[in-house]
C-alpha cells in the first residue's frame, strides 16, 4: 500500500452558518496524514447544480443529512479505502460513476463534495504543504481581487429587495491587506448611513446589512454613498459588483420585481440592467437574466460585455460543458466557481480550465450557507483564479476566509502578487 492510500474515511453531521445540518468528512492516509472536507449549501441554487441529499420530512425542516452520511458509510468509504489520495481525478471519477446520476442525486452532492475536498486536503497534508502551495506547484501564486457584499438581498434576505448581492470591488487596492482595509471602511460607512436613517435592522445570510430600502435603486444609491462616505472614488478606487440572481424572480421570460411591483419581460430587464450599468459605477454583474434566458444574456453581453464583467452563476453551475457553450454563444464573459455546484474538486477545476481557455474571468465563490472552513481561499490562490467572492465583511464564516487570505498573502511575503483588476473582464483583461 502506498503512503498516500486512504485508510480511514468517516463522515459526521455538523452545523452550518444558517444553523442547518451539513456533512463533514475526515480522511486518514497510510502515512498518518489527515484531511477534512465540509459541504457548503446554497439558497439561490441553479436548477442544474449537483443536488444535496437531504432527509426530507418534518425533522429539521427536511434539511437532515442522515441519508448522505449513510451513503458515505455504506457506499463511498468502501469504494475509496485503499485508493491513492494524490489521484484526485481518479477518486472523483470513481465517486461520479458510483453515484450514476446526472446531478449526483443518489449519493448526494453534499456527500461527494465533502469527500472530494477531504481527499484534496489529505494529499496536501501528506506533501507537507499548505493547500494553496500544493495546488499552485511551481506556478507563481497570485492573490485574488475580492468582491465583498455590503447589502444582502434576494433569497438571502426574505426577498426584501430583488438584487441579491450588492458588493464592492476595491479596484484601487494594491494588495489583499489594502483591499480589505478599504472594505472595512466602506462597511463601517454603510453602517453609519443605515443608522443615521434609522434603517439598521440586522444582517442578511452572508453578513451584509439587511436591505431596508424602498427600491432596488435606493440600495444602489446608498452603496455609492457608502463608498464615497468612506472617502473612495467609485470610478477608480472601489467599484460596484452586483449579483442580480435573476432566476430567483423570473423564468419563462417574465420577471417580477417584488418590492416595486413591476413586471418586466426579457427585453425590459435587459434594458434595466444596461441602464444600471450605465448610471452606476458597476464593474461586474452576475446572472443579470435568469438561467433559462439565454437570448437575454446574449443581448446583454453584446451590449455591455466590453465594459462590464458578466458572470454566469446559475447559468453555468460550475460546469465545463456549459462554459464551452456560453463561450460559443458569447452569453457571458466570466464564470463563478463553486465546488459544491459541480460536486467534486476535479469538475470544478475542469470548469476553470475551460473558462481560462476562452479568456473568461474566473471567480472562486462561497455559498450563502457556509462554515468555518477556509478551503476556498486556498483554491482561489492555488488555482490563480484572479477573483474571490465570500459574502460580506461580518459573521465569522465569512471573516475566516478573508483572514485566511491575509495569512496566505503574508506567507508569500515578497513573492506575493495581487491580481488587482487584471482578471476582471471589461476592466483589465479583454477590455
Ligand atoms: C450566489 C451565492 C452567493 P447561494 O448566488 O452567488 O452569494 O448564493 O449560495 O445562495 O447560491
Ligand atoms: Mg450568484
Amino acid at each position: 500500500m502506498s503512503d498516500t492510500a486512504i485508510t480511514e474515511l468517516k463522515g459526521r453531521r455538523i452545523w452550518d452558518s444558517r444553523g442547518r445540518p451539513t456533512v463533514e468528512v475526515d480522511i486518514t492516509l497510510a502515512d498518518g496524514s489527515k484531511g477534512r472536507g465540509i459541504a457548503p449549501a446554497g439558497a439561490s441554487r441553479g436548477s442544474r447544480e449537483a443536488l444535496d441529499l437531504r432527509d426530507g420530512g418534518e425533522r429539521l425542516a427536511g434539511f437532515g443529512v442522515d441519508k448522505a452520511l449513510r451513503a458515505i458509510e455504506t457506499e463511498i468509504a468502501p469504494a475509496l479505502l485503499g485508493l491513492d489520495a494524490t489521484d484526485q481525478a481518479g477518486i472523483d471519477a470513481q465517486m461520479i460513476a458510483l453515484d450514476g446520476t446526472p446531478l449526483k442525486a443518489r449519493l448526494g452532492g453534499n456527500a461527494l463534495v465533502a469527500v472530494s475536498l477531504a481527499v484534496l486536503h489529505a494529499a496536501a497534508a501528506s506533501a507537507r504543504q499548505p493547500l494553496w502551495q500544493y495546488l499552485a506547484g511551481e506556478a507563481p501564486s497570485v492573490l485574488p481581487m475580492p468582491e465583498i457584499q455590503i447589502f444582502g438581498g434576494g433569497a438571502h434576505a426574505g426577498r426584501r429587495i430583488d438584487i441579491q448581492d450588492l458588493m464592492i470591488m476595491p479596484i484601487g487596492a494594491r494588495s489583499v491587506a489594502e483591499a480589505l482595509e478599504m472594505t472595512a471602511e466602506i462597511y463601517l460607512s454603510a453602517g453609519r448611513i443605515m443608522a443615521s436613517r434609522g434603517l439598521v435592522s440586522g444582517v442578511a445570510d452572508e453578513g451584509g446589512y439587511w436591505p431596508s430600502f424602498a427600491t432596488n435603486e435606493e440600495a444602489l444609491d446608498t452603496l455609492v454613498q457608502a463608498i464615497e462616505g468612506a472617502g473612495y472614488d467609485p470610478a477608480t478606487e472601489a467599484a460596484i459588483s452586483l449579483d442580480i440572481a435573476a432566476s430567483e424572480f423570473g423564468s419563462g421570460g417574465r420577471y417580477r420585481l417584488g418590492l416595486e411591483q413591476r413586471e418586466l419581460d426579457s427585453d425590459g430587464l435587459c434594458d434595466l440592467m444596461v441602464e444600471w450599468c450605465s448610471r452606476y459605477p458597476i464593474a461586474s454583474i452576475e446572472d443579470p437574466l435568469a438561467e433559462d434566458d439565454r437570448d437575454g444574456l446574449i443581448r446583454f453581453t453584446a451590449a455591455m460585455g466590453d465594459k462590464v464583467q458578466v458572470i454566469g452563476d446559475d447559468y453555468l453551475v460550475t460546469n465545463a460543458a456549459k462554459v464551452e457553450q456560453a463561450a460559443a454563444d458569447n452569453a457571458v464573459n466570466a464564470v463563478l466557481l463553486k465546488v459544491n455546484q459541480a460536486g467534486t474538486v476535479s469538475e470544478t477545476r475542469a470548469a476553470l480550465d475551460a473558462a481560462r481557455q476562452h479568456g473568461f474571468g474566473t471567480i472562486v465563490s462561497a455559498r450563502s450557507g457556509e462554515t468555518e472552513d477556509v478551503t476556498i481561499a486556498h483554491l482561489a490562490v492555488g488555482w490563480n483564479a484572479g477573483q474571490f467572492k465570500v459574502g460580506s465583511f461580518a459573521r465569522s464564516e465569512r471573516m475566516a476566509k478573508w483572514n485566511e487570505l491575509l495569512r496566505i498573502e503574508e506567507a508569500l511575503g515578497a513573492k506575493a502578487q495581487f491580481a488587482g483588476t487584471s482578471g476582471v473582464r471589461g476592466l483589465g483583461q479583454g477590455a
